[in-house]
């Protein structure tokens, strides 16, 4: 039989794990083992916030070694990697990395984006781009950088995006990879390269950006310093849909084409793979994007600030002392009294708070509800609101396509909270389908075997991988009403400041 051995990297916004794939192409069967996992926590340093990057790529060094250390150094046939969207590395002529990555919620792009869309115009670069506008898009970044520190730009030869580059770091290779170039909004979405006149316009250099690579693409090899170093072969390095939630995607073990999908992470990504981006005024007035996804399709989804605002309730109250895990938060969340009172979770105040439980208190009372008080109202407030905003944005990717869709598919590290699970069932009033678990790494390996040859397609790709994971179905339960919540959630939302 067809066996093929790949490794993965998926960085996360709050972690990143190498995990081994083994795939039985004629069983038509696949198995994963993580071998390696690893925080990715922000680094502040004065006013700025960064990733660390060298320990991401140390940590993905150790990946390696620890896949030789296991006996697989011999069996891989290739590596890939994918990351959260967005952020880059800039490169001096020489091939240096100029400063520190910055995070997407460093204050820098603070009123940067409504200073573009006042010069360029919201319908004009909604047209060209297809992409939501989210105030750490690569686009305001850069704009940002130019405003505060244009040495910095001045200095550049070439932007890598953060897999891009930790990519060149292994192999000395330098290319941009098509699905997350797509997140920098200055792709255009009808001719799938950089828009020329877009950069002119905002007097950003348009020699920084390499023509986009499509996803599945070999890239290299690790270069001879590297295997050196580890003492592994010069394993080949594919260019996968390098963007986590491309690759999130990708593995959502549909076997219709028409399918709604939440990718729950860090971010909840939620939305439908559509064959055409879909530019609509509607969509702009929702603010949905369009992202570039793997082999032509395109994402049509919406941002929603997703399981950002539980970890950033753990973290401030990690820092008081009291450590409880996300299971233990969980469970006091499920003790407390339900529809207590509602936040849009996208309202901008969340995005970059001092202290999230603060936040949300601040957000009741502006909004005249009952204040949360103990870590089991507040998770509590936050999973109820999240399942709502859910149902919002299902029912508007519906309304878009013109589609319906019988149920949602949610996969990632979310669905080990089988609270929001069922609430989101309950909510959208239909069948949830959880599973798997590790969605990103999945699609980056089944995307290393189609460039393998060792996979056909797409569609075999997600059969593959419906075969090979468990999905666990959560039905509506009638204990609770809803409907009524969800009108209480609509006003609120209403009530705040909300785009
Ligand atoms: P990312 O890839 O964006 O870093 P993940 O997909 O790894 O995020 O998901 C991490 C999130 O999953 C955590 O922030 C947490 O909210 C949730 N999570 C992980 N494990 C559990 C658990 N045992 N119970 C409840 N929630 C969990
Ligand atoms: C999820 C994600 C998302 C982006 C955000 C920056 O990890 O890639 O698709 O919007 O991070």
């Amino acid at each position: 039989s067809k066996l093929s051995t790949a490794l993965a990297f998926d960085l996360g916004a709050s972690s990143g794990r190498a995990i081994i794939g083994k795939l039985d192409s004629e069983a038509g069967q696949m198995t994963i083992e993580e071998i390696h996992r690893f925080p990715n926590d922000p680094v502040k340093v004065g006013d700025r916030l960064h990733w660390d990057i060298l320990r991401l790529l140390h940590e993905i060094k150790q990946g390696i070694l620890s896949a030789k250390h296991l006996g697989y150094a011999d069996q891989i046939e290739s590596l890939a990697i994918d990351s959260w969207a967005v952020d880059f590395g800039l490169l001096a002529p020489g091939g240096e990395l100029l400063g520190n990555p910055y995070h997407y919620r460093d204050h820098q792009t603070d009123g940067v984006m409504d200073r573009v869309i006042a010069s360029i115009g919201q319908a004009k670069l909604y047209a060209k781009t297809g992409l939501q506008f989210l105030q750490f898009n690569t686009i305001y970044q850069l704009c940002a950088i130019k405003e505060r520190n244009p040495q910095l730009l001045n200095q550049a030869d070439v932007l890598l995006m953060i897999p891009d580059l930790l990519r060149y770091f292994l192999t000395g290779e330098k290319h941009s990879e098509f699905t997350n170039a797509t997140t920098t909004q200055l792709i255009n979405a009808t001719t799938h390269i950089w828009d020329a006149e877009l950069l002119e316009q905002l007097g950003l250099p348009v020699n920084l950006l390499l023509p986009p690579v499509p996803s599945g693409t070999r890239v290299g090899a690790l270069t001879a310093s590297i295997c050196a170093e580890l003492d592994v072969p010069a394993l080949p390095v594919i260019a996968v849909g390098e963007h986590d939630t491309a690759s999130a995607v990708v593995a959502v073990p549909a076997l219709q084409e028409d399918f709604a999908f939440l990718s729950c992470g860090t971010w909840s990504l939620l939305g439908s793979e559509t064959l055409q981006p879909i530019l609509s005024e509607q969509a702009l007035a929702w603010n949905f994007t369009n992202e570039g996804g793997v082999y032509g399709t395109n994402r049509l989804l919406k941002n929603i600030m997703g399981l950002w605002l539980i970890q950033e309730c753990k973290r401030a109250w990690d820092k008081d002392g009291e450590v409880l895990s996300f299971a233990e938060l969980v469970k006091l969340a499920e003790l407390a009294p339900p529809f207590k009172s509602f936040i849009d979770p996208d309202d901008d105040q969340f995005l970059s708070p001092d202290h999230m439980p603060k936040q949300i208190q601040q957000y009741c009372r502006d909004t005249q509800q009952a204040v949360p008080q103990t870590k089991g109202e507040l998770i509590r407030c936050v999973l109820e609101s999240l399942a709502l905003k859910y149902r919002l944005v299902l029912e508007r990717t519906e309304q878009l396509t013109g589609k319906t869709y019988t149920g949602l598919h949610i996969v990632g590290g979310g669905i080990q909270n089988e609270l929001l699970c069922q609430f989101t069932s309950n909510a959208i009033g239909r069948e949830v389908w959880a599973g798997p678990v590790e969605g990103s790494a999945l699609g980056n390996l089944v995307v290393q075997w189609i460039a393998l040859g060792y996979i056909p397609n797409l569609s075999e790709a997600r059969r593959l991988i419906r075969n090979s994971f468990p999905v666990k179905t959560y039905s509506p339960s009638e204990e609770r009403d809803w409907g009524e919540a969800y009108e209480a959630f609509q006003q609120v939302v209403s009530r705040s400041i909300v785009k």
